[in-house]
């Protein structure tokens, strides 16, 4: 490992920089990738950003997302920046598994390779890694990490915007996810930058399409099955539910449907199974004491946090919620405390 002097030094000269994030990435992680974007093009670096998939059109606004490039649609490119790359920094996810299409060449690329994430157990593929499981985002880490190199001079509306989105992405406007009273302090860093945060939160939580919302209201009305016993519920969607209200599964973003779900009075944990192509995808949403990342990974190949969590089964959605309520009681006594 890499001591943060050294990294430093490295970016004390000109460097061809990739800024890279994780499978259909998030607020936090397009946050992360466009606030060190701008960042380091400002310190004269060259700086490409290189996300795996496509995102949700709530986030195209972000300034700088003009220049991202998707692997999943220029693969060639994505891998060619990848391998000419000096530094390479992954963002908001800490294994390679995460990112799919460039998962191979940053693992093989000769790049220093820079963590910055906020997921637990780290994979170890990188030399320098800033990572802390009490931060309540990335973006959080991308802030310390502008401080540690004495640069927060250079943090204008445009960085200070990225930041602030991935802020509120990830604490799903400072709910969850606060270990500390730094996200607040961060934000009021950001207010005096001139950020504009009705506005960034009016992208990010209020740009349904008319599709969108009422494909969510019927999952919610239509495919939700509550377990009031066990102060669950679990909501299942199959490709012809999204092929009914036009809903694409590759950019389809399930945080707000799992918000409204998570919004029933006394719920500790609820649970969204979509058909999506390949395996079924599995995200948990819990309270409390109910640990959705240890039960994600022992038994559906997956992980996360605490209280957020995902995970696959190669089975089909009706076999997988067989499955999982088969497993249910494991967590019976979380789910039963007050
Ligand atoms: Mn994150």
């Amino acid at each position: 490992m890499m001591q943060f002097d050294e990294v430093r030094q490295l970016l004390s000269q000109k460097r061809k920089i990739v800024l890279t994030n994780h499978n259909n990435p998030d607020g936090d992680a397009m946050g992360s990738a466009l606030a060190l974007y701008h960042f380091f093009m400002k310190m004269g670096h060259e700086v490409n950003v290189v996300v795996p998939t496509q995102y949700h059109e709530s986030l195209h606004w972000l300034p700088g997302n003009d220049t991202v490039i998707v692997a999943e649609n220029s693969l060639q490119m994505a891998i060619d920046l990848v391998n000419e790359a000096e530094v390479v920094f992954s963002l908001d996810y800490n294994g390679l598994d995460r990112i799919s299409f460039v998962g191979n060449a940053i693992e093989s690329c000769s790049a220093v390779k820079i963590m910055i994430d906020h997921h637990l157990q780290p994979d170890e593929f990188v030399d320098y890694a800033l990572h802390n499981t009490q931060s309540s985002s990335t973006v959080e880490l991308v802030y310390e990490f502008i401080l540690m190199l004495d640069q927060e001079a250079l943090i204008d509306v445009d960085i200070a915007t990225c930041i602030y989105t991935g802020l509120i992405s990830d604490t799903g406007r400072f709910k969850h996810a606060l270990f500390t009273r730094r996200p607040f302090e961060i934000a009021a860093e950001l207010y005096d930058k001139g950020i504009d945060p009705g506005e960034i939160s009016r992208q990010i939580f209020d740009s349904f399409r008319e599709k969108e919302l009422r494909f969510n209201c019927y999952c919610i009305s239509e495919k939700m099955t509550m377990l009031p016993e066990q102060n669950t519920a679990y909501i299942t969607i199959e490709q012809s539910d999204m092929d009914r209200f036009g809903i694409d599964y590759k950019t389809f973003e399930s945080g707000a449907l799992l918000a409204q779900g998570m919004s029933i009075r006394g719920i500790k944990l609820l649970v969204l199974f979509i058909e999506r192509g390949g395996p079924v995808k599995i995200s948990f949403r819990s309270r409390g004491d109910v640990n959705v990342r240890d039960f994600a990974n022992a038994h559906f190949d997956g992980g996360g946090h605490k209280n957020a969590s995902g995970g696959r089964s190669n089975v089909n959605v009706s076999a997988t919620v067989e499955r999982f309520l088969s497993l249910l009681p494991e967590l019976n006594e979380s789910l039963q405390m007050v």
